[in-house]
């Protein structure tokens, strides 16, 4: 039962090894083009990064170094067996490769919960904070008033050797990891209970310690806020919340900076605001319905009122996946699971019938199907989470997991600034539209 530090140097200096060697036998070849329609089309599709923490299959969906969702769930030690994975468990497989045994997960909490405690400096700043501040600036303001503690800032400045980054990058990393949670309930109570806030039990798991300083008291919302965590935690490079985190550290800027700056893409009504987007949507949905229950019938002509209205229908689409999200899918199993009777869910159920034909028929969309987003807020509220503003914070949380394992591994590979190059629309004209 190595410690995750121990596996983590043994796995950097055998990573370090196989990049050189991919680099030498194919380091000239191309991986991926760019036409000019990808350079104004947001640079879809085109494969210009490596990213090892996790991969997404378009149809698939994501694997966290190679293990499926479903996987995950199997063979991640959760906090009972046959459970839920813990989300400390995902960050030792983020961060090493490796699925971890129970021992090493409980070694890894008790790391955790020695760095939970936040500053009270820290708790200072978010109580001066208006509650009027969106929850997602909350959070991201948080996050910067960490920043002072960063070691890899500290240590830089001193002019530690580059071998040793991603040491510094890792006791940033865990330390953020570790006080997340009291950052996002002080934001919570902060917001929606008149600033009473309630105490750190750093016994708990990470799930169990975030919902009891939200103020709930429920064995069943643990579980569902373990599943949370862990599905939200990575999605590949790409995506907004990733790249901006991994772009922001090729600066050498510390984790928290980098972090941070992850979160304020997350908070894009495209990207991770779509879980609080869904909810007001389907609270307007049965508004329109009016007491009437719903159907395919009125929910098709509620979903073209949307389309018609100029508005996205949120929750659903994907810039990557070509089929229903995995991370939809696991979410409606403990749906129909626990709640197969509550009425937002049944809604849920029917729109998945219903809006993927409204989509195709419309005939925009890459992929009419659901993403994560378009379930989260449903099992939240459930469990009395009905403030919808939260739903990125916690989705923030998670994405922390993912984003600063693999900041860990940008630094243990020694990657540069990334600078990629642009040109200008006169450029494109005189180089290849007047060639
Ligand atoms: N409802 C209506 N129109 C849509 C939707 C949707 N759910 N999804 C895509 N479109 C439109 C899109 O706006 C674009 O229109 P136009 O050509 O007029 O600009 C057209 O379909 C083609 O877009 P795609 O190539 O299918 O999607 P793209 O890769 O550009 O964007 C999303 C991907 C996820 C941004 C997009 O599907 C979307 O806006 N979905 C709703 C918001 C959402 O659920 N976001 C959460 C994604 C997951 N996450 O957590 O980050
Ligand atoms: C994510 O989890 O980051 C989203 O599904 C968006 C993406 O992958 O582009």
């Amino acid at each position: 039962n190595a410690s995750l530090k121990e596996i983590l140097e043994q796995k950097i200096g055998e990573m370090r090894e196989e990049v050189a060697q991919v680099r030498h036998a194919v380091g000239n070849q191309v991986l991926g083009t760019c036409t000019v329609d990808q350079a104004y089309g947001g640079m879809r599709s085109v494969k210009a990064m490596t990213y090892e923490t996790s991969l997404l299959d378009p149809n698939e969906g994501i694997r966290f170094r190679g293990y499926s969702i479903p996987e995950c769930q199997k063979l991640l030690p959760g906090i009972k067996q046959g459970g839920e994975p813990l989300p400390e468990s995902l960050l030792f497989l983020l961060l090493t490769g490796e699925i971890p045994s129970v021992q090493q997960v409980t070694a890894l909490r008790e790391e955790l919960s020695s760095r939970a405690q936040l500053p009270d400096r820290v708790k200072k700043t978010l109580n001066s904070v208006s509650p009027s501040l969106h929850p997602m600036a909350q959070f991201s303001i948080g996050i910067l008033a960490m920043q002072s503690d960063s070691v890899f800032a500290r240590e830089y400045a001193r002019g530690a050797p580059k071998n040793k980054w991603w040491e510094y990058c890792l006791e940033d990393s865990l330390t953020l990891i570790a006080r997340l949670p009291q950052v996002a309930a002080i934001v919570y109570r902060n917001t929606y209970y008149q600033g009473k806030q309630l105490e750190a039990d750093l016994k708990l798991d990470m799930s169990a310690r975030l919902t009891k300083m939200m103020g709930f008291q429920n064995p069943e919302f643990d579980e569902l806020m373990r599943l949370y965590l862990t599905i939200h935690a990575d999605h590949e490079g790409g995506n907004v919340s990733a790249h901006s985190v991994r772009l922001v550290g090729s600066a050498l800027s510390d984790p928290f900076l980098s972090f941070s700056a992850g979160m304020n893409g997350l908070a894009g009504p495209l990207h991770g605001l779509a879980n609080q987007n869904v909810l007001t949507w389907l609270l307007q949905v049965k508004e329109k319905l009016g007491g009437q229950a719903p159907t395919k019938e009125n929910l098709t002509k509620i979903c073209w009122d949307t389309l018609n209205s100029g508005n996205v229908i949120p929750g659903f689409g994907h810039a990557v996946l070509r089929r229903t999200d995995p991370r939809y899918m696991c979410q409606r199993e403990f749906a129909l699971k626990h709640l197969p009777n509550d009425e937002i869910f049944q809604l849920v159920s029917l729109l998945y019938e219903v809006v993927p034909k409204v989509l195709s028929e419309q005939g925009k969309v890459s992929n009419p199907w659901p993403n994560v987003d378009a379930h989260s807020g449903t099992l939240l509220r459930y469990y009395g989470v009905k403030e919808m503003t939260f739903y990125t914070v916690l989705f923030g949380v998670s994405r922390a997991l993912g984003t600063l394992s693999s900041l860990v591994w940008d630094r243990a590979l020694g990657l540069p600034i990334e600078r990629p190059k642009s040109v200008t629309t006169r450029w494109i004209k005189e180089n290849l539209v007047h060639k």
